[in-house]
């Protein structure tokens, strides 16, 4: 790790938080731990910390380090030390706090999926818009972009690498929800979470695949299913994924798993599954795309490597050959360990603060842009209105936004308009 020379230490960015659960400890880990790894123009200062509950707040900001807390949302809003607001609630509140964050003079960050519906985005991304003729910026928390593993994939894809894109494969299978007893937590109201399995992880696949081929999808054809149509309702919750059930019985508003076809503008096939309901797969976010020359695949299960087969090989010799992504020109790797001293879940939300932090102190439009999300809000609509008329295929709306040039992280396509 480089050591920072304390003659110059750069100015403080405060940071205020909103959410302390599963997301919120992940974002706290990844602000307390950039600035320390990373020589960053600013240092993340965690600021404070905003929930309802008086004594889980309280108990937030000690374990995760935060300066202060606040029972009240807007009370953090508007705080002189922070100058950066980051969502971390469920997506029924994001519009409504971004929205004030930035027209408070706040630059956002907001967990994925943007919104709940497209005209919560649209509204986002207008704000926005507005804010960064302020020069505020907003970002959209799709952390998997910075596993190091899937940067390089999209640096080899802009690169050429492997050609012209013909397929992109993307699952990704949980199996919380396959106890029929598991209760009726937030994530599956449609009302707080929007959607089930579809947004909560089929956003990031969505994601991903716009962001590997660098074009957006231009058209769905989806199949959703709630498998359990009733669960306990919530007697506690703790945090994350685990809560236990109480007395009576309510209706699970979302859907359990999504399978859905696609085409990117280019014409390359995309292939998606999205499932709670997978058993013995915790966390397993899998793909495998397809060029002209070549093919890539990823595992999150193993998160450091990238499996790269050149098709321009000798046919004797080829094959796919494992790259352990831990080299110090890999994305982010330079800041990190030597190679081979590997990296996880965690980091993505180091480099996620790190390249947050990078874009506001140079000026430059952080991505995903919040017209990035919104673009994946497109397709979750557009999944859902497939799957409503039973696998329909459904164009997606293109995207209006031009091209800006991306921060820290791999740089977007010239191939099309969009901000994928
Ligand atoms: C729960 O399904 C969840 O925590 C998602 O909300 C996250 O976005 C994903 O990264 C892991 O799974």
């Amino acid at each position: 790790m480089k050591q920072r020379d304390r003659e110059s230490a750069p100015a403080a960015l405060g940071v205020g938080l909103i959410g302390y659960a599963f997301m919120g400890a992940a974002h706290s880990q990844g602000w307390r731990t950039a600035g320390r790894v990373f020589d960053l123009p600013l240092r993340p200062l965690l600021a404070a910390v905003a929930g309802r509950d008086s004594a889980a707040v309280h108990a937030a900001a000690e374990r995760h380090g935060w300066a202060a807390a606040e029972t009240d949302w807007q009370a953090l809003v508007s705080r002189d030390d922070v100058q950066l607001v980051d969502i971390c609630t469920p997506g029924d509140r994001h519009a409504e706090i971004a929205i004030a964050a930035l027209d408070a003079g706040k630059h956002v960050l907001c967990e994925k999926p943007l919104a709940n519906s497209v005209a919560e985005a649209e509204a986002m991304a207008a704000a926005a818009e507005r804010a960064r003729a302020r020069g505020q910026v907003a970002m959209v928390g799709f952390n998997y972009r910075r596993v190091p593993a899937l940067a390089l994939a999209r640096r080899l894809i802009e690169q050429g690498r492997i050609g012209a894109l013909r397929h992109v494969r993307l699952t990704y299978l949980q199996d919380w929800l396959v106890d029929p007893d598991f209760p009726l937590t937030w994530r599956l109201e449609r009302h707080h979470a929007g959607s089930g399995a579809l947004g909560d992880l089929g956003a990031h696949i969505v994601d991903l695949a716009q962001f590997l081929a660098g074009e957006p999808l231009v058209g769905v054809s989806a199949q959703l299913e709630t498998f359990v149509r009733e669960r306990p309702l919530l007697a506690s919750v703790s945090t994350g994924l685990s809560a236990s059930g109480g007395p009576g019985r309510g209706e699970v508003t979302v859907d359990d798993a999504a399978v859905f076809t696609g085409r990117l503008a280019s014409g390359a096939l995309a292939t998606f599954e999205a499932s709670r309901m997978a058993p013995g797969r915790k966390n397993a976010l899998r793909l495998e795309i397809s060029g002209e020359h070549g093919s890539l695949a990823f595992d999150l299960e193993r998160l450091n490597e990238l499996h790269f087969h050149d098709q321009l090989e000798p046919a004797a010799t080829a094959g796919f050959r494992r790259i352990l992504v831990t080299e110090a020109d890999h994305p982010y790797l330079e800041a990190w360990w030597p190679p081979g001293h590997v990296l996880g879940y965690e980091h993505t939300f180091a480099h996620q603060a790190r390249d947050l932090v990078m874009a506001i102190a140079t000026g430059t439009d952080p991505r995903p842009s919040f017209a990035d999300g919104l673009q994946v809000q497109r397709v979750l609509a557009a999944v859902e209105e497939s799957a409503a008329k039973n696998a329909v295929y459904t164009p997606v709306p293109a995207p209006r936004s031009a091209v800006t040039p991306a921060s820290g992280t791999p740089a977007g396509t010239a191939r099309t308009e969009a901000q994928v």
